[in-house]
């Protein structure tokens, strides 16, 4: 592989933080901040991370020329002698839960010029991160720095990048049977982030005991012909629960789909004693209730790691242009090269190889459907 370029970057710090404060004085604007959301950036005490008993006031900022995503992959140059490995488990706001190599957490807020450094301060710090973080008491710490994120599953909201989970290396697609009714075009949305993402992702259809299984035939067949592995599962009745256990244990997987289709009840059934919130789905709407509120990374006493997500009704893609749709569905892949024009959109020119795989049915029209419309959604956002 090629050897990553890097330069530094000098920045400057305001003085005004050479104050010092008590330590016992710490842990209580922690607790203060930590009820109002907020940063202990300035404590000075904290701010002590060279060594040195003074404050340096340019830090060196190693950034890697080839960050895949900017500003995420910006790396601070800070002290790691005082710092711990830590892998965050959930984020809110700037407070996040940090589980250390031993497995003991702590409750960290963020350093200022960790969120400075990201481009957009609801990424600073995201589940999942690696990072390196201060120990400011048995309960307490600070996070340094966060490590490059390897591979992220992220969403458009607002025209901005919402990064939802980070360092992943498996997209679990869940969606229901029944209640709510099983949405294909979402499904193919989060084939899409992941082809994108070079994540592989399975497809997990959850409440198989709500409906007559030769209904569920068709969709299976589908996804599985395509390439996709398809599992079938039941919290009720136990299928496959064993068999998506094999699938998690020692990767880390992200549960996405829908609100209400069974992400936490899955896991609480894979691994008893997780113990996350459930609620029934509105019988008048079918629709879940946002039960989860946000991501959380879990350990999984069988190895491996888990992130349960919060429901998403609909999934704006994030960085893809309508033009690369195509390549995102793999089937399609062999078709496009016998289109009659080089950029053939596969809608309305003729001689196109992709609609004549549809009318010969070697493509399911279901998925040209969603690949029409994820296409024609892109006409109406320009
Ligand atoms: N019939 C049936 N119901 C299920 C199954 N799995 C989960 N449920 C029910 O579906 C409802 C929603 O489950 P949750 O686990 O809260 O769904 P979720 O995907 O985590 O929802 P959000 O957290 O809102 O995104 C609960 O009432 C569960 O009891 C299943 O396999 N069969
Ligand atoms: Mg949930
Ligand atoms: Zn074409």
């Amino acid at each position: 592989m090629a050897k990553k370029k890097k330069h530094k970057v000098r920045v400057a710090f305001n003085k005004n933080r050479s104050k010092r404060r008590r330590q016992n004085d710490l842990t209580r604007q922690i607790d203060d901040e930590h009820v109002r959301g907020e940063h202990t950036d300035d404590l000075a005490s904290t701010e002590r991370f060279s060594g040195k008993g003074e404050l340096t006031r340019n830090r060196t900022i190693i950034s890697s020329a080839e960050s895949s995503n900017g500003d995420d992959n910006v790396v601070l140059d800070v002290d790691d002698a005082n710092c711990f490995n830590g892998r965050v488990l959930s984020a809110t706001g700037l407070n996040s839960i940090v589980q250390d190599d031993e497995g003991n957490r702590y409750e960290c807020t963020v350093r200022r010029l960790v969120r400075t450094m990201a481009r957009d301060a609801r990424n600073a710090v995201v589940a999942g991160d690696s990072v390196l973080f201060q120990r400011l008491d048995d309960q307490y710490g600070v996070i340094e720095r966060v490590n490059p994120r390897e591979r992220v599953l992220s969403r458009g909201s607002q025209r901005r990048e919402h990064i939802i989970v980070a360092n992943i290396d498996q997209i679990v697609i869940v969606m229901s049977a029944a209640e709510p009714r099983l949405k294909p075009n979402l499904i193919d949305r989060l084939l899409i982030s992941a082809e994108k993402g070079e994540v592989p992702a399975l497809i997990c259809i959850n409440k198989v005991d709500l409906i007559d299984r030769g209904e569920l035939q068709t969709i299976a067949g589908l996804y599985s012909r395509i390439g996709y592995q398809v599992i079938m599962t039941s919290t009720m009745t136990g299928e496959g629960i064993e068999y998506l256990r094999m699938h998690l244990a020692g990767r880390e997987s992200v549960l996405t789909g829908q609100s209400g289709v069974g992400k936490s009840s899955l896991l609480n059934t894979v691994q008893p004693g997780l113990g996350l919130a459930t609620a029934n789905v509105s019988r008048a709407h079918e629709k879940g209730r946002h039960t989860t509120r946000r991501a959380q990374l879990l350990p999984l006493n069988f190895g491996g790691w888990v992130f349960d997500t919060p429901g998403i009704r609909q999934l704006e893609l994030w960085d893809v242009i309508p033009e690369e749709v195509e390549g995102f569905f793999i089937e399609f892949r062999p078709f496009v090269a016998k289109c009659k024009f080089p950029d053939c959109s596969h809608i309305h020119e003729t001689g196109c190889g992709v609609k004549l795989a549809v009318a010969n049915g070697l493509i399911s029209s279901a998925r040209y459907e969603s690949y029409y419309k994820i296409v024609d959604d892109f006409a109406d956002i320009r």
